[in-house]
């Protein structure tokens, strides 16, 4: 019910409306309606409300429904349990603990800010504010951890092409999981896993993507390196809904992915990637050298030729794409 009044107010961002229209329109009594809006302002939600006149819904981002999201999500074996929080460190951390704890396959962890989201080797993610999509999905997979890499790629291409139904944004992919529009980083992956050897617990896919900031949202770090959907289409767009997106791309990539291997994945992903063919930089942990992305190998590691022409198999390094001037 409170969900519901959210959505309607949400619906009419900017316009009061009073609490018997919104109690006709959900069958209960204006004191229930008061009640409920009670619970969302004590939730942070910012519900301003006037005598005679009603009330507005002033907080300046979309919301998550998670019921909406599994209620999409039914029939499909992922995203179809929605834990949602307000506010995490990490939505990779939390799903952890709820693996732990034995959530199903197919659980995703939901939340509207992180305060410590992280990215690869321990870096920041940039994610304490409203105005991206943060989550984790719990998967348990029957495969090798050989092949838990692969998921990104999986991701990466459900990320691609979601996020064109539902924005008509075309994003390019540099490896391995990083999504950019313009040069700019408009997405990025973290895949954790806990496996023995030969058994795979379970993995974790954290999926951040700048969907609503605007270019002063960004901290001063990485303003010039960080973009969003909003900044690249001049509009803003209602999160949710490239979520559910998102979902049901991975969903069909992770099928196909687990039917017919990786060969249909590397397939869209050579259309959509901007790392072939580059100068970069290659930082292994005990090296660092220059070279010419050659190609993507058939299990996902790039293949990168050096000044000497040998030609190195990257599985795991970090790699940067130099700009020519
Ligand atoms: C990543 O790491 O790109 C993986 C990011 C994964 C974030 C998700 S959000 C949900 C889940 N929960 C988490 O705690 N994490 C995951 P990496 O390739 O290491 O890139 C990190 C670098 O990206 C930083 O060092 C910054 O340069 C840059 N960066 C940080 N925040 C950014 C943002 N919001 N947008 C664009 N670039 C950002």
């Amino acid at each position: 019910m409170k969900d519901q009044i959210l959505r309607i107010l949400y619906r009419h961002q900017g316009r009061a409306l009073s609490g018997e229209e919104i109690s006709q329109q959900l069958g209960v009594s204006r004191t229930a309606v008061w009640k409920h809006i009670k619970v969302l302002r004590e939730e942070g939600h910012i519900i301003t409300s006037k005598p005679k006149v009603g009330y507005v819904l002033t907080s300046n981002y979309d919301n998550m429904f998670p019921a909406e999201i599994e209620a999409q999500m039914a029939s499909s074996a992922l995203g179809n349990k929605v834990i949602f929080e307000r506010e995490v460190e990490s939505t990779n951390d939390l799903a952890k603990l709820e693996a732990e704890k034995g959530a199903a396959h197919g659980t995703i962890v939901l939340a509207n800010k992180q305060s410590k989201g992280r990215g690869r080797r321990g870096r920041h993610w940039a994610s304490n504010n409203p105005q991206g999509i943060w989550f984790s999905l719990i998967l348990r997979p029957k495969i090798s951890p050989m092949m838990a890499p692969k998921l990104t790629f999986v991701a990466a291409v459900a990320i691609v092409e979601a996020v064109y139904k539902a924005t008509g944004i075309q994003l390019d992919i540099k490896w391995p999981n990083d999504l950019y529009f313009e040069g700019k980083k408009v997405a990025g992956i973290l895949t954790e896993m806990k496996a023995e050897l030969d058994l795979v617990y379970y993995i974790i896919i954290g999926i951040g993507l700048n969907v609503n900031q605007k270019e002063l949202d960004f901290d001063s770090e990485i303003r010039a390196i960080a973009s969003s959907l909003a900044v690249t289409a001049n509009k803003g767009f209602e999160r949710q809904q490239i979520l559910v997106q998102i979902l049901q791309a991975l969903e069909k990539w992770y099928s196909l992915f687990l039917e017919k291997g990786f060969k249909p994945i590397l397939d869209k992903w050579r259309i959509a990637d901007i790392t072939i063919g580059k100068q970069v930089l290659v930082r292994e942990v005990t090296k660092e050298y220059v070279g010419w992305v050659k190609d993507i190998d058939e299990d996902g590691s790039l293949l990168v030729e050096n000044y000497q022409g040998e030609l190195r198999k990257v599985m795991s390094g970090e790699v940067s794409i130099i700009l020519s001037p």
